[in-house]
């Protein structure tokens, strides 16, 4: 087997080392399945033996009634001998299912495992419905390998060898007219290959392109809707679903190439069998038993070699879909906790400082920070504002190490955030982000999400910090309400209330919180920003906004413009500056408000 130069092991070794524990029982089934094929050679040898006996008692060279003792020895030989085949089959067919199921979970374990460590990165280069197919329907491809792929061939390897050995022992020429053919098949199944493989590749790739169409529409189906876009979408589904099947019927159809020539030969050895089998029992070359031996067992040759395409289709498919897989479980997240890590699992103080900090996305073709500066002490709320798409949200996912610098440093104690431990940095870290996600389950569960360990007085306290108790009293379970996905259906400000409260029950030093009020109204907000104000626990606040209403209590604000720090200092400071945020403060509160 050649090596995938790409991974650190082959898809052997890969699926080797899945198997552990359950190593000795596959390699128990492998010698099962050669057991039982060399078990197929049983019945045509008594056979033979029977049919030498039944021509001497027909010669009269020997008398039945002293050898009925052979005669009921072969039989139950072949009875018993039979029956004993049937139960390794069973049980070697238990084993495979056994080893394949538990490879299957191991890796389907690693795997989920991966994607849950893997940086935001791995998460804008895979789409879901591509990493769905990979630990689905590419995982059972692998799984299909083990218990049916390497099966087939341990089979038709031995009953191959077995019928072609047994018949070498009976009669060499013979042997050699039928098996001499097995190099030709050879040579057709090679070429197979090279034709065969690069399509599974593109069939692997056809199948993640469908589901992801149909996960992007089932999970965007308000917008399909609102768009009236039905029509369209089935189309287009129904486009990607018959490129899927034609390209796989293209697949199959490679082999209708090479089956006539295949099946042809297998169809011959039957043929060149009668003939020259034929004429060896007339020179006396071959006794009838030895013919009746040959004939029973010459499928054993046929039907590896008419099995071959199969195999090798199949094969081809595990390599495709092991190569998507072994891409997941090989892939590594940039940002990690460096080795020499500082571990910190008390509080933080909160301090947060950027220094001369610039940043591009690696596929962005401009920087989105520029030399961005600020300090905000331990317990000041820094407020951000600027047009949209100016870099707020890039700038705040640099504290929790979502991504890392291109040049300069972010530092939180005094200390770069690549110095800590992942974990500990982000324990200590509130977040609530700009598209909230809640979870399909309570809302006590959703807000106790970072900390089971909660209260149900806790719980209340955190909500009615985000100005959500009221709401949440007022549904029919009140905090038992299942929301998400399947759950009841929540406003935007409902669930941005609800993100906060969860942000706010880990009781983080630094809490971070991107456009979280922007969906409430005046009111709510105006309650929102006196709960933040009176926490009961210290706490650092950076906080994007867009209205002066919350940025006016800041301590410092920081207006961005295309990434950089335009002006920065208190309401009062920035008002009188009469810049950018002067002008905004005009704009939405009207020019009296600047001017008293
Ligand atoms: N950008 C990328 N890749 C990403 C995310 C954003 O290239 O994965 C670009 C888009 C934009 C810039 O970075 O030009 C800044 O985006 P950001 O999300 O930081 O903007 P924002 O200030 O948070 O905008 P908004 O107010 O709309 O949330
Ligand atoms: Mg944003």
């Amino acid at each position: 087997m050649k090596r995938n130069r790409k991974y650190p092991k082959s898809r052997f070794g890969w699926l080797w080392e899945n198997m552990e524990g359950k190593r000795v029982l596959f390699i128990i089934a492998l010698f099962g399945t050669a057991l039982y094929n060399i078990l197929q050679i049983v019945v045509p040898h008594f056979s033979r033996q029977l049919v030498d006996l039944f021509n001497q008692v027909q010669r009269g060279e020997l008398v039945m009634s002293e050898n009925e003792g052979t005669f009921y020895r072969l039989i139950g030989l072949m009875v018993g001998l039979t029956l004993f085949r049937v139960v390794v089959v069973y049980l070697d067919c238990m084993a495979y299912e056994r080893v394949s199921q538990s490879a299957l979970y191991r890796i389907r374990n690693y795997l989920y495992n991966k994607i849950q460590r893997q940086d935001m990165k791995f998460y804008s280069q895979y789409r879901t419905g591509d990493l769905m197919t990979r630990v689905t329907g590419d995982l059972d491809a692998v799984r299909h390998n083990i218990a049916w792929v390497i099966r087939c061939i341990v089979e038709s390897i031995t009953l191959f060898l077995s019928a072609a050995v047994y018949f070498f022992t009976i009669n060499v020429k013979l042997a050699l007219c039928i098996v001499t053919i097995a190099p030709l098949i050879f040579f057709i199944v090679f070429r197979f290959r090279k034709m065969v493989a690069p399509m599974h590749a593109n069939l692997r790739e056809r199948l993640a392109g469908m589901n992801t169409d149909a996960q992007e529409n089932i999970s965007g189906n308000r917008v399909v809707r609102a768009f009236a876009r039905e029509e369209y979408e089935k189309e287009h589904f129904d486009k990607t679903n018959q490129a899927y099947r034609d390209t796989n019927i293209k697949t199959q159809k490679v082999w209708l190439k090479f089956f006539p020539f295949v099946d042809s030969i297998a169809n011959a050895l039957p043929v060149i069998l009668l003939l020259v089998g034929g004429m060896f029992i007339i020179n006396g070359e071959i006794s009838v038993g030895d013919y009746v031996a040959f004939s029973l067992l010459i499928w054993a040759i046929a039907n590896p070699m008419r099995m071959m395409g199969n195999i090798m289709n199949e094969f081809q498919r595990f390599a495709a879909a092991s190569n998507k897989v072994m891409e997941i479980y090989y892939s590594e997240p940039e940002i990690v906790d460096r080795p020499d890590a500082i571990s910190h699992p008390e509080r933080f103080e909160g301090r947060v400082e950027f220094d001369h900090v610039s940043f591009q996305y690696e596929d962005g073709k401009l920087p989105v920070l520029k030399d961005v500066s600020f300090v905000a002490e331990p317990g000041e709320t820094i407020a951000i504002i600027g047009e949209t798409g100016c870099g707020k949200t890039s700038l705040i996912q640099m504290i929790p190490r979502f991504y890392e610098a291109n040049s300069g440093r972010v530092l939180v104690d005094g200390l770069e955030v690549e110095k800590y431990k992942l974990t500990d940095l982000r324990k200590n870290i509130g977040l609530a982000t700009q598209d909230v996600l809640l979870y399909s389950d309570t809302i006590e569960g959703n807000i106790a999400y970072g900390d089971s360990r909660l209260t149900q007085e806790q719980i209340e306290k955190y909500a009615k910090y985000s100005a959500a108790s009221d709401f949440i009293q007022r549904m029919p379970e009140g905090y038992e309400t299942i929301v998400g996905e399947r759950g009841v259906g929540l406003s935007g400000g409902q669930k941005q209330r609800i993100s906060l409260a969860r942000a706010l029950a880990i009781r983080p030093s630094i809490l971070i919180l991107d456009d979280t009020t922007s969906a409430v109204d005046m009111e709510t907000e105006k309650q929102i920003q006196h709960s933040l104000r009176n926490l009961d626990f210290p706490c650092t606040k950076i906080i994007i906004a867009q209205r002066i209403s919350t940025t006016k209590f800041a301590d410092k604000i920081l207006v961005l413009k295309d990434g950089e720090i335009i002006e920065s200092g208190n309401h009062r400071e920035l008002v009188s500056a009469g810049g950018y945020y002067a002008d905004l403060v005009k704009l939405q509160l009207g020019e009296s408000v600047v001017s008293a």
